[in-house]
């Protein structure tokens, strides 16, 4: 019996989900990124830890990462899990949603990736999602209060206008616990993808999640198969003393015919992985239900090794 508040982190990678776990369990639990690359590349559960005596554990994401096929392989994960726990009969308090306010401006990765937070969640969701601005400390305050106005006003606005919360995380353990405080006022209800996967039985590729993948899958392939089609127009006008550049341009459609393979790979196995992806998810699902089993057990039997052993 699980009896915890599980709240799901969403976000850009790098955009402070795993800080934001360190802050709320004022522990060090999970590695944070300080270079360029993706940090977190699995999904993680938090210590359990207490706000208004209640127990929560954080669900740690890996980012989105503006690439189509790595955030297909996240998004299999996220829904994954996020099957598992329903199916366990367990909704989520809520989820975060996690953007920088030091960022300049709204980019389309930032479009990309609020857009699967709306297909994950869905419309009926909304009002129990909280739309985290944090690394104020990293911009003028009068310069982050205009842009988190213009969140409000245009980006984030039909998601507001749904329920959902536009609030502040000034990176303490403090702050992190109003904003769980905020979900865990409202009353827990399942998620779209856990509605889509588990009560209509739909399989991976007929959720909103993924078939945007299988859109964006279709959108890239059609866009590198152009660019196979021009570059074969260029080869057939090449003279025969430009070898060199022949060559290249070889080359560069093996590369490309290659990357649509894998395109096309990944789209037919879609169900397969996701299945795989939804095995692994229940292990570590197990490991928050039922720890104490897991401890008896190995309780269990690390006694009977050592009876055994004195007995051999
Ligand atoms: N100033 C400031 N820096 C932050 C804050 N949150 C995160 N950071 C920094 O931002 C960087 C990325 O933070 P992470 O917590 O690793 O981000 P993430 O969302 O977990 O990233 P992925 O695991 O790659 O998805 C790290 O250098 C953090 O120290 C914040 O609230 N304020
Ligand atoms: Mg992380």
């Amino acid at each position: 019996m699980v009896s915890q508040e599980i709240i799901a982190l969403l976000g850009e990678t790098g955009s402070g989900k795993s800080t934001f776990v360190n802050r709320a369990t004022n522990t060090d639990a999970f590695r944070v990124g300080n270079g360029l690359r993706s940090c977190t590349s699995e999904i993680q559960l938090s210590p359990e830890f207490n706000v208004d005596g209640r127990p929560v554990v954080l669900i740690d994401t890996p980012g989105f990462n503006d690439t189509v096929m790595e955030d297909a392989d996240v998004l299999k994960d996220i829904s994954a899990f996020l099957a598992t726990v329903y199916e366990s009969e367990v909704k989520l308090a809520g989820v975060i949603y996690f953007h920088r306010i030091s960022d300049e401006r709204w980019r389309r990765s930032d479009t990309r990736s609020f857009g699967w937070l709306k297909r994950i969640c869905g419309d009926q969701t909304l009002r129990n999602v909280v739309l985290t601005t944090n690394m104020w400390g990293n911009v003028d305050s009068a310069v982050g209060a205009a842009r988190e106005a213009q969140l409000a006003a245009e980006f984030v606005k039909p998601a507001l206008d749904k329920g959902a919360q536009l609030l502040r995380h000034s990176n303490t353990t403090k702050s992190a616990h109003d904003i769980i405080r905020a979900i865990l006022k409202n009353r827990r209800t399942a998620l779209q993808v856990q509605q889509e996967l588990i009560d209509e039985g739909r399989e991976f590729h007929r959720t909103a999640v993924g078939e945007e993948i299988n859109r964006e899958v279709a959108e890239s392939t059609r866009r590198l198969a152009q660019q196979v089609q021009e570059l074969q127009n260029a080869l057939e006008n090449l003279r025969d003393s430009e070898k060199e550049t022949r060559l290249q341009m070889e080359a560069d459609i093996a590369g490309l015919l290659k990357e649509i393979r894998r395109f096309k790979d990944g789209s037919v196995n879609m169900n397969k992985d996701y299945r795989n992806r939804k095995a692994k998810a229940a292990s570590l699902w197990a490991s928050l239900r039922y720890p104490a089993r897991i401890a008896i057990s190995c309780i269990v039997l690390g006694a009977l090794y050592w009876g055994l052993s004195l007995y051999i």
